[in-house]
């Protein structure tokens, strides 16, 4: 199938986050993208480079506010004379807050992250906007006729929300995708996660829509990140009512228990009678993944794939997570293997 990339990710290269009360090096970093990349060659997909699409598209799922926040975070940073990555240290808690941007760029940033485990350094914007670029041409591939593409985003996008960045995303590549597939016709629409991590940000940008399924399998959020949203009794407002389904399964879980949440999961996008299916990949479920305690093995891969193929959707596939570097190409490719373009 085709590819679509950007040489441009690699201007995000966040340097630090802080991880368990240290500072410790990103675990998303440029090389993921790049050992995908090699693994996606050596096996033969078609390599495009993502085309430029207008801002536009970003704003079709984000709030605009959010995003010229984005665009002009590292800008002002450097205006107050700091450079390099950009945490935030306050954040508004519940009773805490009123809902106003500060206008200086320590309150804003605050304001706009949901952690301290996003960096955002000189180059995020250039590559958050590329990796969103990966994800458009792969959706217009598919409304060209494709039956699936796949985008190698980087930065990830699932926990970016509608006014929110974190979990190493900034702009929601696959809710972006989704609402591509749905302006160029496709009356509905079903994302499907399958990163370690609940879709946080997907969920709350078609929370109130009836016309985007989500539906995220991940570590229950009583123990694993991003620990405020992710349960199961979480399924949609308004138009949206019974429109997310969250399916959190154990630190531990394995290829016996996992396998069942996938079928609930393929079971209720059949039901939903979509027209296209968004993926966003996270192969961070591997065992051996540095950040998340699922067990599938390598093995596994190729099964989840075809289980997916198998719904016979135009499908978009979107890189997220998946952070054990040398093994991220082979699990990635195991899932691509199994759709016939
Ligand atoms: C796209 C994506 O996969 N984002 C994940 C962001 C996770 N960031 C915080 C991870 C905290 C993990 N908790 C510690 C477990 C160490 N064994
Ligand atoms: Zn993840």
């Amino acid at each position: 199938m085709r590819v679509f990339h950007s040489p441009l990710h690699a201007r995000h290269d966040g340097g630090v986050e802080l991880h368990r009360g240290q500072l410790v090096p990103c675990f998303e970093m440029p090389a993921r993208a790049d050992y995908i990349a090699r693994a996606l060659r050596d096996v033969g997909h078609a390599f495009v480079e993502a085309a430029e699409h207008d801002d536009s598209r970003l704003a079709r799922v984000h709030d605009a506010a959010f995003v010229d926040f984005l665009r002009t975070a590292h800008a002002r940073w450097r205006e107050e004379g700091r450079d390099g990555s950009m945490l935030p240290s306050g954040f508004p808690a519940r009773s805490l807050r009123r809902d106003r941007v500060p206008a200086g760029i320590n309150g804003a940033m605050g304001y706009y992250a949901f952690d301290a485990g996003t960096p955002i350094v000189g180059g995020t914007w250039t590559a958050a906007r590329a990796s969103a670029h990966c994800a458009l041409s792969a959706a217009e591939d598919v409304l060209s006729g494709s039956t699936a593409a796949y985008a190698l985003c980087r930065p990830p996008g699932h926990h970016a929300a509608r006014s929110a960045y974190g979990g190493y995303c900034f702009l929601n590549n696959a809710a972006i995708a989704a609402q591509r597939l749905r302006d160029g016709g496709v009356e509905r629409v079903a994302v499907l996660d399958v990163d370690y991590h609940h879709g946080n940000g997907t969920q709350d940008i078609f929370w109130t829509r009836g016309d985007v399924l989500t539906v995220s399998i991940h570590g229950t959020p009583e123990t694993e990140y991003p620990w405020f949203l992710g349960f199961d009794d979480e399924t949609g407002e308004g138009d949206g009512a019974g429109g997310n389904l969250n399916l959190p399964l154990p630190r531990g879980t394995d290829w016996t228990a996992y396998t069942a949440a996938l079928e609930t999961a393929l079971a209720a996008i059949r039901r939903f009678q979509a027209g296209a299916l968004v993926v966003s990949l996270g192969v961070d479920t591997f065992e051996g993944d540095p950040i998340s305690a699922f067990r599938l093995g390598a093995d596994r891969f190729p099964q989840i794939g075809a289980r997916i193929a198998a719904l016979g959707l135009p499908t978009v596939l979107v890189q997220e997570g998946g952070y054990a570097v040398a093994e991220i190409g082979l699990n990635v490719a195991g899932v691509l293997g199994a759709f016939t373009e």
